[in-house]
């Protein structure tokens, strides 16, 4: 076997044409790791035998005893195909879902990927997420089907089944690629219709041109055998084949044409043993298909000779018959599994078979298309054609991918990793001269005089932390000392742009980093001294037209918090500099101090969490650490009276129970159900607030919608200042689509929702979540949020303080301060009853020449408005100039006004509009909303009743829990509280010893069906739930838990009648 030299690896990167940049993606387990110690063996980097045991990528300890992949890790490989040498630089990354973040780096650093398919298991949520993100991305995958062994020696099926069972899957998977590709074609088409506008005249008639090419990317985009683009594989044994080697065998036997038996080898085709002649339709004529006979039954017979009846002669004739070289200590080796290893990966390698696949059907970085450059640079509605003339020439450096001194450099940071000080290559330690180890020696003795004599302290040093990072070059040719432009994180602004001249360049070879003066266009490479630069992600360039690269695309979402601190007070220091490290590595983690000071990190998952607090222990921070239970979020929501009692029976008219946690005073007064009137401290201002369910529809639209409103956010921010703001017409459409979606969602739930949508004052929390304000105050025509456009737009004076007022009530609800959720608070009133605030309004109007409302008595000009508003928003020292135009005689007045008696008069508005919302909030029955996993297991039937009873008992309900098709595998699809999911992974795995492991992630979020304030009041639920009923109130139990936390009042009691208690055999 060759060893690769990085001397060799360093002339390879010289050609871009023969470089291939690949990941290898699958669900977890799946075999990737497995498959990539083939890959890495055939290098000669660690040996055949240990190749699938060693799994050489999973470096890390935990990656060792968990035994799954949890950070992805490059590799260059150099691969030998006929007469040409080839570059592979090969990424593994992790299936869990937890660091599905890992996926999406290593995706955008690739041409192409390697899809595995355990052909047990089929089709995984994970096997759909991974190639949404190849599609994602633009790059080109090949399929792997894996662990074909284990149709042999675990489901035992004949050639045959397994062969439908092999169609059954390709299908599968194809079924997912079409989805995606339709979705995008339609995407497409829509785009086009509303572009042009042309729908019904042209629609009849039909565009053939469209259609072949549609038809010709078709056959590009699917998997077939047939077209070479899968494999057949048991990493773990270490064979593989693709139709070609088999063609090319049998055509030589058969005297067949190859290209015709790479056509038909896959498929319903046989051969006519009479004619010699290759037919189809061997399903309807009962005969064994041409993969059967051919492929299928050679495999199945050696595993059979070798494995199951071992037979020593068969065995031998089968090796001599395949004119293979086995060492004899294989052929006597007393475990099969070596011997059938031994016979199957010289027949039939499998890094051969993969690599030459890689090397066929892959694109190398010369191959990019236009349209995956466009969409790199342009971040979310932005055209290509807008950028500037020099920028748009950048995609032609970046198809060409030249090296020449003069083309541009452009790489994209997709990744930070911290690297251990001795790692780096420039500190790597090397053989000692005779004069050094001379020097050393008379060191050594001289500081063992000093300690005899003066006894000092041995202090131990600690590893310094050094970055490098994983980048891919893109374009032109990097070399050290180089200056280059930085833009951290995709949607950067020009001015983070930052000037960085020293940069260490590595690449990655086997564990190591290898230093170079200089990278050619076309590889992945590391890049040093980036640290203080970028956060996570971000674009490098020689030049300062490049546009920073499009976002990321994750499909993980953090959830599980957790609070840091370190066990010796003392070592914050290192703790802080630990959690700045870690998050700048991964790509998930959120890393944040909250307001108590805590330092709080937020992981997707258990798992995850597990990993960054050891990454944290063992590398970042190198102290010992605490952490608190996490800490998982709640919503607090309102709904329409249940028609139910507790028992299933019929409701009448019950009081809404509230919590008797008295926080406000006496300054609001409920009218009606939902509907709660309140007045300023000093009662002189009226409002109104009415508390509404918001319909589910309307919610899902805000909360999916989170960005397009910030952008809305922005904009009426900028107008509001009287800046002027570049609206994109795409922006501009997605607003007006949100809006109409939102006004049907309404209409469509009944009539009183009519008309909301223009009605809308405010978001919230925190201006862009699922909560609506909403304006019915007679006489007051507030301009619509949507209408950020108009012309000069009058607010009424205050009218900030109400929004701030909601945002604050909807950021903590009444029930345990968590935020509220799909809620709706209407102001139906808002009156002035002193005349000092309408003296002030008839001062402002002649001041301001605003025109305004005749029946607005009170209201106050824009100008103070503007004041008032920059009183309160959080950025507000670049405006200072805005309120320049307002009359300082109202502004004096105002003031005054507001420090008499009872402080600021908009921060008396803000305290009533929060105590009303909360008020109102209370009047309606009141639920507590759980984040919700949805989660997937595989498991046999024989641990399906137990699998059931763990999620039973953690409040889990299945959705689904269907058969694979062809397997003994159960597919089951369940949700389970997020609270509730802790140890839930480890539970389910010792309760199927180890046969079932679940996937989490999270979906949505659900409505508690129980009333927190619930208790027991007929005779029939004290009969069912006891005198308390309190232990079986999880929604009580979860507020109690969280109230407790955040240290505010729990209306809990801890023994009651304690001197009444008494064992009942006393009693006796
Ligand atoms: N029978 C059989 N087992 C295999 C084969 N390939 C991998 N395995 C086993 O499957 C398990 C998972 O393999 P890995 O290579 O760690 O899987 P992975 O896809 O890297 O997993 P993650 O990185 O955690 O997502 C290991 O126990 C392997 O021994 C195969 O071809 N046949
Ligand atoms: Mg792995």
């Amino acid at each position: 076997m060759r060893t690769t030299t990085p001397e060799k690896l360093v002339q390879l990167q010289k050609n871009p044409s023969n470089i291939r940049n690949i990941c290898i993606l699958a669900h977890v387990d799946h075999g990737k790791t497995t498959l990539a110690d083939a890959l890495v063996a055939s290098n000669g980097i660690i040996s055949q035998r240990m190749a699938g045991k060693l799994r050489y990528m999973d470096s890390r300890e935990d990656e060792q005893t968990r035994g799954i992949t949890m950070k992805s890790s490059a590799i260059s490989l150099a691969v030998q195909k006929e007469t040409q040498e080839y570059l592979v630089n090969l990424i593994d990354s992790p299936g869990h879902v937890d660091f599905s973040s890992e996926v999406s780096t290593a995706v955008r650093l690739c041409d192409g990927a390697v899809v595995v398919v355990d052909v047990v298991e089929g089709v995984c949520p994970q096997t759909h997420a991974v190639l949404k993100q190849a599609w994602l991305e633009n790059i080109k995958p090949v399929l792997v089907f894996n662990k074909l062994d284990r149709l042999i020696m675990e489901l035992k099926m004949d050639p045959l089944e397994a062969f439908f069972h092999l169609q059954v899957i390709l299908e599968q998977v194809n079924l997912v690629t079409n989805e995606l590709f339709t979705t995008e074609i339609m995407a497409k088409t829509s785009n086009q219709i509303d572009g042009t506008g042309q729908e019904s005249e042209e629609a009849g008639s039909h565009d053939w041109t469209i259609q072949a090419d549609d038809e010709e990317e078709e056959r590009n985009i699917f998997f077939s055998p047939s077209q070479g683009n899968v494999v057949f594989a048991s990493a773990y044994d270490g064979w593989g084949f693709t139709l070609n080697h088999f063609a090319d065998m049998f055509s030589k036997k058969l005297g067949i044409k190859k290209e015709v038996l790479q056509k038909t080898l896959w498929g319903d085709f046989y051969l006519n043993s009479k004619t010699k002649r290759i037919m189809k339709g061997a399903q309807s004529k009962v005969k064994k298909p041409l993969f059967v006979q051919f492929i299928l039954e050679n495999i199945w017979a050696v595993y059979e000779s070798v494995s199951v009846k071992r037979d020593v002669v068969m065995t031998e004739k089968i090796v001599k018959s395949l004119d293979l070289n086995i060492l004899p200590r294989d052929m006597r080796h007393n475990d099969p599994r070596v011997k059938l290893q031994a016979i199957m990966g010289q027949w039939l390698s499998v890094s051969r078979a993969v690599l030459d696949v890689v090397v066929d059907k892959l694109p190398s970085p010369l191959e990019i298309s236009e349209d995956r450059v466009e969409k790199l640079m342009c971040s979310q509605g932005q055209s290509f054609l807008s950028f500037p003339k020099a920028t748009q020439q950048l995609k032609e450096a970046f198809v060409a991918c030249s090296t020449s001194d003069n083309s541009p450099v452009i790489l994209f940071v997709s990744k930070m990793f911290p690297v251990e000080r001795k790692m780096l290559p420039q500190f790597k330690q090397r053989p000692l001269t005779e004069t050094e180890i001379q020097q050393r020696r008379e060191q050594a003795r001289q500081r063992h005089l000093e300690k005899m004599s003066a006894n000092s302290n041995v202090v131990d040093e600690k590893v310094v932390d050094k970055d490098g990072k994983s980048l891919c070059v893109v374009e032109g040719a990097v070399r050290v000392g180089q200056s280059v432009d930085t833009t951290s994180g995709a949607q950067g602004t020009r001015s983070q742009l930052s000037r960085v001249s020293d940069l260490f360049l590595f690449y990655l070879w086997a564990r190591k980093l290898e230093h170079m003066d200089e990278i050619p266009a076309g590889n992945i490479l590391g890049l040093g001294g980036l640290e203080n630069h970028i956060l996570k992600s971000g674009t490098v360039s020689s030049t300062v037209m490049c546009p920073a690269f499009t976002d990321l695309y994750f499909d993980a979402s953090p959830i599980v918090r957790v609070a840091l601190e370190p066990k010796h007070a003392g070592e914050m220091g290192h703790l802080v500099r630990g959690l700045k490290l870690l998050n700048q590595a991964d790509p998930c983690v959120q890393v944040l101090v909250q307001e108590t000071g805590e330092h709080v990190i937020i992981t997707a998952g258990e798992v995850h969490l597990q990993r960054c607090l050891d990454d944290l222990r063992q590398r970042y921070a190198n102290i010992e650490l605490h952490a608190s239970s996490p800490i998982v979020p709640f919503r607090e929501t309102i709904i329409n009276p249940p028609k139910m009692d507790m028992v299933n029976e019929v409701i009448q008219d019950q009081p809404i129970k509230t919590a008797k946690t008295k926080e406000f005073e006496d300054d609001e007064e409920v009218i009606e159900t939902g509907l709660v009137e309140t007045y300023t401290t000093n009662q002189k201002c009226c409002i109104r607030i009415r508390a509404l369910p918001l319909p589910d529809a309307v919610t899902n639209l805000l909360e999916e919608h989170v960005k397009l409103l910030q952008t809305l956010n922005r904009f009426n921010k900028a107008k509001i200042y009287g800046q002027s703001s570049d609206v994109k017409d795409t922006v501009l459409e997605a607003l007006n689509n949100l809006k109409s979606s939102i006004d049907k969602a309404f209409t469509e739930e009944g009539k009183s929702w009519a008309g909301f949508v223009e009605k809308i004052w405010a978001f919230g929390p925190k201006r862009v979540g699922p909560n609506l304000l909403v304006n019915q105050v007679e006489g007051y025509n507030r301009p619509s949020v949507w209408d950020f456009k108009g012309s000069e737009r009058v607010f009424r004076d205050f009218d900030n303080s109400i929004i701030s007022g909601f945002q604050m009530a909807t950021l903590a609800g009444p029930l345990c301060e968590e935020p509220i959720r799909g809620v709706c608070f209407v102001i139906e009133k808002w009156e002035y009853s002193d005349m000092s605030y309408a003296r002030l309004a008839r001062l402002s109007e002649s001041e301001s020449e605003s025109k305004l409302n005749e029946d607005d008595s009170v209201a106050l000009s824009s100008s103070l408005e503007k004041s008032a508003i920059i009183e309160e928003e959080d950025e507000k020292c670049d405006d200072s100039d805005q309120d320049k135009d307002s009359s300082e005689e109202v502004k004096d007045i105002v003031k005054t006004q507001r420090r008499k008696e009872y402080g600021p008069f908009s921060g008396q508005i803000i305290s009533c509009v929060i105590a009303g919302c909360r008020k109102a909030f209370q009047t309606r029955p009141q639920r507590l909303m759980v984040a919700m996993y949805k989660c997937n297991i595989q498991a046999t039937s024989d641990v399906l009743g137990k699998l059931y009873a763990v999620l039973g008992k953690r409040n889990g309900s299945i959705l689904e829990g269907d058969m694979t098709e062809g397997s003994q595998i159960f597919n089951v699809v369940a949700t389970l509280p997020v609270i509730e999911s802790f140890g839930f992974a480890e539970n389910i795995r010792k309760k199927t010893s180890g046969l079932a492991s679940p996937q989490l992630v999270f979906s949505h979020w659900q409505v508690l069906d129980v009333d927190p304030f619930w208790v027991p009041t007929t005779e029939e639920e004290y009969l069912h739930f006891g005198e308390k009923a309190d232990s079986d109130n999880k929604a009580r139990q979860y507020v109690n838990a969280v109230r407790k936390r955040k240290g505010l009042k729990v209306d809990e009691k801890i023994v009651e009648h304690a001197e009444k208690q008494r064992t009942l055999t006393k009693n006796k």
